[in-house]
This record gives C-alpha cells, sequence and structure tokens, in this order.
C-alpha cells in the first residue's frame, strides 16, 4: 500500500514537472533552471515519443545532456516500457556457465581472461560442464548462459561439444550460448563461413546468442578497449546471419569507460538499423563497465553512478523503438539501481543467476545470486507485476522445477 502511494506521488510528480517544463517562456523563467533550460527541445521530443515517432540521433545526444531532467527523461522512458509491456516485469531462472578463462584476445576491458600459462587459468571438463546442466536443471532453471575465452588449444570441435553434451542430457534446458566473438573466431580458425558454423552449433542444441562482445562499435573507442576483439561490421554481421536462421539474439552495450555520449547514440542507432532489417533481437542490455583488475584501472575509476545508470536505460529504451525489451542487469548495475530502472524505462531484471564470473571479477559488489522470492518482492516493491518468462520470453507456468512456456 505504502510502495504504491509512494509511485503514484511519484508520477504525479514527474508528470507536473515535466508539464511545466512546457509552459510558456514568461513563466518558465520563475522555475529552476534545469528545466527552464531543456524546455524547447525536451518537449519537442515528449510530443514525438507521445505520437510513437522515432527519435533522432541529435536528440538521442541530447537526452544524455545532464541539464536534461532525469526524472522527466524516465518518465517518458516509462511511458514506451508500459505501452509495451504493460505493468509486468519479467526474470527468468538461469546459470551461467565459462567453460575456461583463457583467452588469446586479453582485452583492455576484461579482469576475467587469463593467459592459459597462468597459474589461476582453468578449462572445465566434460564431468564439470555436465554437473552445471544438472544443478541447473535440478533447481528448475530454463536457461543456461554460456560464454568464455578463446582457449589457445581447444578448436571448434570442444566449444560444438560443450552443447551437443549438456542438450544431449539436458534436452529442455536453453541454451544461450557464444557471442560474435566466438563465432568469427570458429570460422577464422577452421576456414569455414559465420553460416556454416551457425548451423552446425544450432544442429548442437544452440538456443539463442546471447548479447555480449558488442561493447562500443566506434572503432577509436573499440581499439583501445577491445582491439583484438570482431569488430563492429563483424558482430552486426553475424548477428544478421544468425536472424537469418531463425535464430534470436541479443544486443549488450558496455558504458561508463573512455566512451562519451556521442559514442553510446551511435551505437545504439546502429543496433536499431540491424534490428529494422531483421527483427531479431529480443532485448537490449546496458552494461556498465567494472574498472577492477583490468588495464583500464588507471584510467577508470569507478562504475558509472547510479544516475548515469538510468539515464542509459531510459535512453536506450526511447532510442530503441524497435526492440522489446530493456534488461537492468542485476548484476552489472547493482540490485538498487537494476530495481529502479525499472521505472525509467527496463522491464527486466534478467535471472536468479548464479556462477557469474565475467562483471564479479572486475569488482561487481551484487550478490552472487537473487531468489525467486527476492526477485519478486523487488519487483512488487517497484510496483510492477513480476512475470517469469523463459529466454525467449514466453511465460513460464511453473510447479517446482519442471515448468512449460505458454
Ligand atoms: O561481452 C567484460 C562485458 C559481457 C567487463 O544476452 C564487462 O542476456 C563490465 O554479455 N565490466 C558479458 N562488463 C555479459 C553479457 C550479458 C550479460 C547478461 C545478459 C546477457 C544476455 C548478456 O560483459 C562481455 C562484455 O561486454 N564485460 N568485462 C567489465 N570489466
Ligand atoms: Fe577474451 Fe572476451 Fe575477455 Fe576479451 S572480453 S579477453 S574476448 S574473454
Amino acid at each position: 500500500m505504502f510502495v504504491e502511494a509512494g509511485h503514484d506521488a511519484r508520477h504525479s510528480l514527474l508528470m507536473v514537472s515535466s508539464y511545466l517544463g512546457c509552459l510558456k517562456t514568461e513563466t518558465r523563467l520563475l522555475l529552476p533552471m534545469t528545466l527552464a533550460a531543456n524546455r524547447p527541445e525536451f518537449c519537442s521530443i515528449r510530443s514525438k515519443v507521445e505520437a510513437g515517432q522515432r527519435l533522432s540521433r541529435e536528440e538521442g545526444e541530447f537526452l544524455f545532456r545532464p541539464e536534461v531532467d532525469l526524472h522527466a527523461l524516465g518518465q517518458l522512458a516509462d511511458l514506451v516500457r508500459r505501452r509495451k509491456n504493460g505493468n509486468a516485469a519479467y526474470y527468468n531462472l538461469n546459470a551461467h556457465l565459462n567453460p575456461t578463462n583463457a583467452c588469446i584476445y586479453r582485452c583492455p576491458l576484461c579482469a576475467y581472461s587469463r593467459d592459459a600459462d597462468d597459474p589461476t587459468a582453468y578449462v572445465m571438463g566434460r564431468d564439470a560442464i555436465l554437473a552445471r546442466g544438472q544443478e541447473a536443471v535440478e533447481s528448475g532453471s530454463t536457461e543456461l548462459h554460456i560464454v568464455g575465452g578463446l582457449h589457445p588449444t581447444k578448436d571448434f570441435s570442444w566449444y560444438r561439444s560443450i552443447l551437443s553434451d549438456l542438450h544431449g542430457a539436458y534436452p529442455t534446458l536453453h541454451l544461450k550460448a557464444w557471442t560474435p566473438v566466438e563465432i568469427a573466431w570458429f570460422a577464422q580458425s577452421t576456414g569455414r563461413t559465420v553460416r556454416d558454423i551457425l548451423e552446425e552449433l544450432i544442429g548442437a542444441g544452440l538456443g539463442s546468442m546471447p548479447g555480449g562482445g558488442a561493447e562500443i562499435f566506434d572503432p577509436e573507442i573499440r581499439a583501445r578497449i577491445a582491439p583484438r576483439k570482431a569488430d563492429a561490421q563483424t558482430w552486426l554481421a553475424v548477428h544478421r546471419t544468425a536472424h537469418g536462421l531463425r535464430l534470436r539474439t541479443n544486443a549488450t552495450m558496455l558504458y561508463g569507460h573512455i566512451e562519451n555520449p556521442r559514442h553510446r547514440v551511435d551505437h545504439l542507432l546502429r543496433l536499431r538499423e540491424l534490428q529494422d532489417e531483421t527483427g531479431g533481437f529480443l532485448a537490449f542490455i546496458p552494461l556498465a563497465f567494472h574498472p577492477d583488475g583490468t588495464q583500464l584501472a588507471d584510467r577508470v575509476a569507478h562504475p558509472p553512478t547510479a544516475m548515469d545508470d538510468l539515464r542509459t536505460v531510459a535512453v536506450a529504451r526511447l532510442l530503441l523503438d524497435n526492440f522489446d525489451h530493456i534488461k537492468a542487469y542485476w548484476i552489472s548495475l547493482g540490485v538498487p539501481t537494476a530495481q529502479v530502472a525499472l521505472g525509467y524505462g527496463a522491464d527486466d531484471l534478467d535471472g536468479t543467476v548464479r556462477y557469474e564470473k565475467i562483471h564479479h571479477d572486475a569488482g561487481s559488489k551484487a550478490p552472487e545470486i537473487l531468489s525467486v522470492e527476492e526477485l519478486e518482492a523487488l519487483i512488487h516493491e517497484a510496483g510492477f507485476v513480476p512475470v517469469e518468462r523463459d529466454t525467449l520470453y514466453r511465460r513460464v507456468r511453473r510447479h517446482g522445477s519442471q515448468w512449460e512456456a505458454e
């Protein structure tokens, strides 16, 4: 009751403040600077969003300006979020699997990877991998999220057999695996096409692809944070090919390092363009950069602030008008910010998650796991209705660890 009243009151205040922002000039002069400064551009953006019109690059860049009132922006993003997903806020039951942390690329942004001869490098064996699948199924997970390093001596067949072993043993567990970084490397190392590689992986049990490896598409920034990774064109081309094979995928953006708002908007618009073409993306996930243990730690002292996180979620919701879902990944944003992000454009908290290493190795203070009860309580408290989904956003009917998608 208290929460609902608080939520309503906040929305009333936001409506009043954004209405005041659209008053005549003489009235505006009496208002605080933040509202007055952004009045004409913000009102025009607001009218476009209300009319369901697409925002431009310049408007996206404008929304990142600090004088644009974050809460009025959040209210606008919430309008779009409710249009697309009503009062629902999604979560799923999932676990992560990172079969190896040995990686030939050793990206400056990464705290997780190791050289193969490092004493802390590891490679999981078949039994350990299957045990993860069994644990996931027994705990009711619907999805295993599988990514890892590019091991110098493990070939494509090793990566493919991770999928075929798990799929053979646990056919109901959705395998969301490998990014264009791995797929492009498999194609390069085998001399085969991306399409051929993807077809073989789908045959082995690949259910969808996660959104990782996108980082920031701008070539100058990418060259400094992940110089050896597949470039933007390759990342987008792999997703285009996957969508052509009816494989659904996600998209991410890593922000809060050395990029600026212009790079973020450019990244979002390249995703929007591909989504116009294929319609194959399920969700967009903004990933806050965590610097600890990375080669960028000298330049970037902290993860982005909560204000920056919420602004990024809201602008993404407004620019990505052809994406159904925006995830507030609680491992990356932290639980409190992810919860608030549900009112700033996000409609999904991602999952229960266990065994996440990439963000925790880089300093994420988020817990290792959240229970269904905790996720549902967070969603209720934020004023939304919790809905368990599977990877493809079908509603899940659950009976203990047994489940079926609607
Ligand atoms: O590709 C790497 C990023 C990604 C750091 O598709 C870092 O449902 C922050 O893609 N600080 C992996 N981020 C995670 C990912 C993801 C997560 C949740 C859901 C989905 C989905 C995808 O994490 C990497 C990279 O972009 N990353 N290092 C770091 N230091
Ligand atoms: Fe390897 Fe991925 Fe880490 Fe880059 S971000 S070093 S590709 S594991």
